[in-house]
């Protein structure tokens, strides 16, 4: 409220005019001093109550000559100022009358003026769109905007209540099954007199059909998937056919078509069920040369419990746990699992690796949106938990990530009592918490973080307003860039070099869309790179050794956790060209509470889904083979091998690897160990290494001088030929 007196006593010795003078034209009535009392018109239909007296006193307000009126408590002043000020909005237009009791205290005039910043400097909420149509039972994202404020959070509903739909927390509304006109409400945190209101007519309008890709080259006898999507009627059906009939090949009832043995150009249709006059169409090209490599996925593999939270141990074992059943360990050299029952209910934690190689897992579940404050650490050693000293209040979606210095950052989550947790803590290295008292702020929950330089820490998402954190001392915030698209909600993120970042997917809608930014550089800013060959919410993306960086998971539809326009197919982006290759298909829809992980053989684990937002349990993984493992006929690639390395490096070492394939290698990585989690790899990092050849059989490596963008911690030491062929990791610790 401080800073609000303030601006409004600069307006006021900006323009006397509008703080209005002689407008207080009351008697004295006993208990209240109505001299103390004034009323101001501001602008558009908002007014302002001054109350100069000692105490708090309660006024009524009426719009002359209509039915408009309310009740307002105005507060004592307070102690740095003169009076305290209360705003108000009319709905009708006129004299506004205040009053106590049946004496009238002052009226003035709605004179019309539109609001501006210069004349109202305060708190506003707008929500786009603020008109819209959408299908019986259809979702729209709606988004607020809120100025005149730091706390930009706003909390939604709707004006008709149940009957008029829903509103969730982001903002996503989902349309009753009838007909109508309704009301959604985005109400302003910090000032919640401010509000903004969208209007939503609910009807069956005209069918959109979109089919994805738009067009596809494919092999003679080779195969793709299409997808259809949707828009304007529930019912989301499409009949696929091929225009030239049986000489143009074959799509089955999924939208997997199956080229002809001829080549040529031919057009796959998707047709609405809903309105058959509605449709889509792709253009299939038939070429004799075999499609580029899109790497392969190996069977389902059915796991224990679903694996929501993943962990890849310097042992090469994964950590995972689920909100059902308890914590496992997955041997991959034995395909074993053994339970390791977990001290509290860790779905819905942070998940990050320590410099000792140990997992700690801050938060936790008390049920949905509650959250424990529990810290608990897994020693794969002995493989066994152990709880630490707890933070200072819970975290239910919650990121942890390590920082330079070991320190384990904390931010965002829900508490035990409902309320979004503010303040950023960290766990210093002798295992103490500290809160980052100076960094309070309403974080949104699994916010994306990750090292940068200097020792700070960048948030990229998932809303637009990327932010540095300083987290020495108290801690601090300091506003970055802002991303070109919108709130990427479910989006992912990674950083794939050193600085660089890219952020790609989320929404409602999915978007398609990804960005890029370089924190090296003088002024980082965000642009957007190539998009994606699909929409995509509640993927994750996967940096792999050689830089290139695979997105797995999510759905095209809209929602919050639309399974039925899920994308099967992999994506890998290429740094170099910023373009994106479409890869194969995997058999599992992995959509909400799906994970991949980076496995030492460079291949990646991608798995779980469900457990939540209505979705199907999928206790069960996938493993992919990239593209990177394969010769250009198919043939799996002969890797090369590392057949000595040292198992800790120290920050700035020159250390050597030994290798029958020296001569060849092309590039030396180290690739930290991954924490994956709701779309995003908080541990996750790939750092290039400077070496040179040592000998025919032996390369001479440098380790960067600074853990600014490498943590210590466990790492996948890779060799890679000049094909980007990597080797197998040598597991080692940094730092
Ligand atoms: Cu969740």
């Amino acid at each position: 409220m401080g800073s609000r007196g303030t601006v409004w006593v600069a307006l006021c010795a900006a323009s006397l005019a509008a703080c209005g003078q002689g407008a207080s034209t009351g008697q004295r009535q006993p208990g209240i001093d109505v001299s103390k009392i004034s009323l101001t018109y501001v602008c558009e239909n908002r007014f302002s109550a001054q109350n100069s007296s000692p105490g708090a006193v309660t006024v009524s307000w009426k719009v002359e000559n209509s039915g408009d009126q309310g009740t307002l408590d105005l507060p004592a002043p307070p102690s740095n100022q003169a009076f305290s000020e209360t705003f108000f909005s009319t709905r009708a237009i006129g004299t506004v009358v205040l009053s106590a009791g049946s004496t009238r205290i002052a009226s003035v005039a709605n004179q019309q003026t539109p609001c501006t910043t210069q004349n109202f400097p305060l708190v506003q909420v707008a929500v786009t769109p603020a008109t819209a149509s959408v299908a019986p039972s259809g979702t729209i994202q709606l988004s607020a905007q809120v100025t005149g404020d730091a706390d930009t959070a706003v909390f939604w509903s709707v004006q008709e209540r149940n009957s008029g739909g829903s509103v969730d927390a982001t903002g996503v509304y989902t349309a009753p099954p009838t007909t109508g006109t309704f009301h959604v409400i985005a109400t302003s945190h910090a000032d919640p007199s401010r509000s903004a209101t969208a209007t939503l007519t609910v009807r069956a309008g005209a069918v959109q059909v979109v089919v994805r890709p738009a067009a596809v080259t494919v092999a003679v006898n080779g195969t793709r998937r299409l997808s259809a999507q949707v828009t304007g009627n529930p019912d989301t059906a499409v009949l696929w056919s091929v225009s030239e009939g049986n000489p143009g090949g074959a799509v089955d009832p999924t939208g997997l078509y199956t080229a002809p043995a001829t080549v040529g150009t031919f057009h796959v249709v998707a047709t609405s069920h809903a309105d058959p006059t509605r449709s889509a169409t792709a253009t299939m090209t038939v070429q004799m040369t075999a499609p580029p490599l899109l790497g392969q996925w190996d069977p389902v593999e059915t796991w224990p419990v679903v694996p929501i939270h993943a962990v890849l141990m310097e042992d090469g074992r994964v950590l995972n746990w689920s909100r059902l059943g308890e914590a496992t360990v997955w041997d991959p050299t034995s395909n074993t699992f053994t339970t390791v029952k977990a001290p509290s209910w860790e779905f819905c934690s942070g998940n990050a690796i320590l410099p000792n190689g140990q997992v700690i897992v801050p938060g936790g579940h008390i049920q949905d949106e509650y959250g424990l404050p529990d810290v608990n650490v897994f020693d794969p050693v002995t493989s066994t938990w152990s709880t630490a000293p707890p933070m200072a209040a819970g975290r239910w979606y919650p990121t942890a990530m390590t920082m330079a210095d070991g320190s384990i950052l904390v931010v965002s989550g829900n508490t035990a009592d409902h309320l979004l947790n503010q303040i950023p803590e960290v766990r210093n290295p002798d295992g103490t918490w500290r809160e980052l008292t100076g960094a309070e702020f309403p974080v949104p929950w699994y916010p994306k973080l990750f090292p940068a330089p200097g020792g700070r820490v960048f948030m990229a998402g998932s809303d637009r307003h990327s932010k540095f954190l300083d987290p020495t001392g108290v801690g601090q915030w300091i506003d970055g860039p802002t991303t070109n698209f919108a709130n990427r909600d479910y989006g992912t993120a990674v950083m794939y070099a050193p600085g660089k970042l890219m952020i790609a997917g989320g929404a409602i809608p999915p978007t398609d869309t990804a960005e890029v930014i370089n924190l090296n550089d003088a002024s980082p800013a965000w642009r957007f790179t190539g998009s994606m060959n699909h929409l995509r919410r509640h993927l994750t993306g996967t940096v792999l050794p050689d830089g290139k960086v695979l997105i797995t998971g999510g759905t095209s539809g809209p929602g919050f956790n639309n399974e039925t326009q899920a994308v099967f197919s992999a994506e890998l982006w290429d740094p170099a060209t910023e373009k994106w290759t479409e890869l194969s298909s995997m058999t599992i829809l992995r959509v909400y509470h799906s994970i991949a992980l980076l496995m030492p053989d460079g291949r990646v684990l991608v798995g779980g889904g469900g457990e939540g937002a209505n979705g199907t349990d999928e206790p069960n993984i996938e493993m992919f083979s990239p593209p990177y493992l394969f010769n250009s006929d198919g043939s799996l690639a002969v890797r090369p091998t590392i057949a000595q390395a040292p198992d800790s490096l120290a920050y700035g070492a020159s250390f050597q690897v030994s290798s029958p394939d020296a001569s060849g290698i092309a590039a030396v990585v180290l690739m930290r160990n991954g924490a994956v989690t709701h779309t995003f790899n908080s541990s996750e990092l790939r750092v290039p290494l400077q070496f040179s050849a040592s000998g025919s059989n032996s390369l001479q490596v440098t380790v960067p001088a600074l853990p600014d963008l490498a943590p210590p911690g466990p790492y996948m030491l890779f060799i890679l030929n000049a094909r980007g062929v990597p080797s197998v990791a040598h597991m080692l610790h940094l730092g």
